[in-house]
């Protein structure tokens, strides 16, 4: 196995519209992140991922980007970001931006010019179709934010494509020119000095033309209406080819860290995507383990909500662990912007927060791959108590609001369950730093609410708290410092029928660690196989006191206990 600094390393996700606001105007900003680069470094991260900081009209709150080169106006300016990013590196951390370049925003200069007329040069920077043989959008394909994924245009009588919002324009990647623009806009960043990108969507970049150009419609999954178009566009025919042209043009020229977000992703595409020899990215994000708790083929998408199952988890970790060795890289992560919280979604956000999201964290270190925190999950921040629309920001949820209670007459509450339950706004409240109004994050008025429980959920209060989540995430990122094998070693499951219990053994020559957690409320046996001989188990870490004297072998863990032992 090669080592890497980015096999080594914990990313940090910070969401800049969350993370501090310096001028109290209620947005978080860049001057607001170089203020609190001491938390990242007293957390103990390696690299962090910064969501897109650039000019937008924030349709998708900056996933709609109207120039690559230029700061946000509300975010600072390219100064501010030079102050950032010098401190990062003063402090040895790394930054990775995010790169947006599936679509831009329809404000974008290329697209003003683009929908102008059909013989603009920038025309072809976007993919345009004719309406259907019967009139109407051209495929059944269904845009990620709602409605269909076709938005007219009438100074040039056709339509073109967005898969997410209307404002959201697919670049079209099949044009040479537009690729040679973004790798112009990625050496950009790269010369001033930032260290990789996490690519938002990349693997849809590749739409699946067929000969005669044609987009074919997306695999019906809800008979009746439009169709996900993810199906169709996930795994395009030419992605490998751009992905390595990238790789030829932009990053093999740098030392940087690269990751794919890459929503349907198979262990096949993780391994050809990020296999050393012939792949072109580190790792991806894929999202088997965000769908556990999907109902497939339901109406409202990913709003169709049910009870994740451990072993469900098991097999789709245990696949990715698996047959990723030594053919590519796994990232970990159970928390983003687009993800509720991990607490509120897999662990338990009331009597049982504190351990339960410790246990989560032990449960994500101790995988092989790469961690990725997000702000606020090393907190143990919980989902929001949203009390109807006038609280939502994201256009998913607005739309999705819109749609089911104004459009077709859903029930209110159950729409506003699901939303409580899915919602990207979860993760999207202010980051909480004190107990103070608004949780030390603006002086003025947030953008969005701050989750009320800042008074006891906060950085401060963790900080001088030694059985805190925060202390907890500090002392697992300093372990996995100090431990190659928690790096490098094979992943091993044990115990894998445990209806309770989520065990592994991390082997690295003749190290072996033990990983064991309690995913649930109750006491849970655990038995070590018998074929493990061990007559030592030195305690690595735990979320609850443990008793050294304790006889390893067979003992009762307490509802959501983790640990991690050293096995001798
Ligand atoms: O997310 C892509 C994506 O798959 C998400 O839309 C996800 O499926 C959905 O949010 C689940 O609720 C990336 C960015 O992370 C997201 O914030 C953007 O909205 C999207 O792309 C468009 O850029
Ligand atoms: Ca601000």
């Amino acid at each position: 196995m090669n080592r890497s600094w980015w096999k080594e390393s914990v990313v940090y996700q910070i969401y800049p519209r969350s993370f501090q606001d310096s001028n109290g105007d209620g947005i978080g900003d860049l001057p607001g992140i170089t203020s609190r680069v001491g938390h990242l470094k007293t957390l103990g991260v390696d690299v962090v991922w910064l969501s897109p900081v650039y000019r937008s009209p924030n349709d998708d709150n900056g996933y709609d980007i109207s120039d690559y080169r230029d700061i946000m106006a509300e975010f600072g300016t390219l100064a501010d970001f030079d102050t950032m990013l010098e401190a990062l590196h003063r402090h040895g951390i790394k930054l990775m931006m995010d790169l947006v370049v599936n679509h831009s925003s329809d404000e974008h200069a290329w697209f003003r010019q683009a929908r102008a007329s059909r013989d603009n040069p920038y025309h072809d920077y976007y993919i345009w179709r004719a309406p259907a043989d019967g009139g109407g959008p051209p495929n059944n394909w269904e845009a990620a934010f709602g409605g269909s994924a076709w938005e007219w245009n009438e100074a040039t009588g056709e339509y073109y494509l967005h898969l997410f919002s209307k404002k959201q324009p697919d670049l079209n990647w099949e044009n040479p020119r537009l690729r040679s623009e973004v790798y112009d806009l990625m050496h950009f960043w790269l010369g001033k000095g930032v260290d990789g990108f996490r690519m938002d969507v990349i693997n849809m970049i590749s739409k699946p033309y067929g000969p005669d150009g044609r987009l074919p419609d997306a695999p019906v999954v809800k008979p009746g209406f439009l169709q996900p178009a993810f199906g169709a566009v996930t795994n395009g025919p030419r992605l490998l080819e751009h992905l390595r042209e990238m790789k030829r043009e932009v990053l093999r020229h740098y030392d940087c860290i690269t990751v794919g977000e890459a929503p349907c992703a198979t262990t096949r595409q993780g391994m050809e995507l990020t296999n050393e020899q012939g792949g072109a990215l580190n790792m991806l994000f894929q999202f088997e383990h965000m769908e556990l708790d999907s109902v497939p083929g339901h109406p409202w998408g990913k709003w169709g909500c049910k009870p994740f199952e451990l072993r469900d988890l098991k097999a789709s970790m245990t696949r990715w662990q698996d047959e990723l060795v030594g053919r590519g890289w796994n990232s970990l992560y159970l928390s983003n912007h687009d993800q509720p919280r991990p607490v509120s979604r897999f662990g338990d956000d009331g009597a049982q927060r504190v351990v339960s999201a410790k246990m989560l964290a032990t449960f994500l270190h101790g995988l092989q791959g790469t961690p990725y925190v997000y702000q606020g999950e090393e907190l143990g921040m919980t989902n929001f108590p949203f009390r109807g629309p006038e609280d939502l920001r994201d256009i998913e949820s607005i739309n999705f609001w819109r749609e089911a209670v104004d459009g077709r007459g859903e029930d209110r509450a159950a729409v506003l369950d699901a939303i409580r339950r899915k919602g990207r706004d979860n993760a999207r409240t202010p980051m909480q730093w004190d107990a103070t109004p608004n949780a030390g994050f603006t002086s003025g008025t947030p953008w969005i609410a701050v989750n009320p429980n800042h008074a006891e959920i906060n950085v401060a209060a963790e900080y001088d708290d030694p059985d805190s989540v925060f202390q907890h995430y500090r002392r697992l990122i300093a372990l996995r410092r100090s431990q190659p094998a928690l790096v490098y070693g094979r992943y091993r499951p044990i115990l894998a029928e445990h209806p309770q219990i989520y065990a592994w053994l991390r082997t690295l020559y003749d190290d072996r660690l033990l990983v064991v957690c309690n995913f649930t409320a109750s006491p849970a046996e655990f038995r070590l196989p018998d074929e493990l001989d061990v007559v030592r188990w030195p305690l690595l870490i735990a979320n609850y006191a443990v008793d050294p004297a304790q006889d390893l072998r067979c003992f009762a863990l307490r509802p959501y206990e983790a640990r991690i032992h050293r096995l001798q």
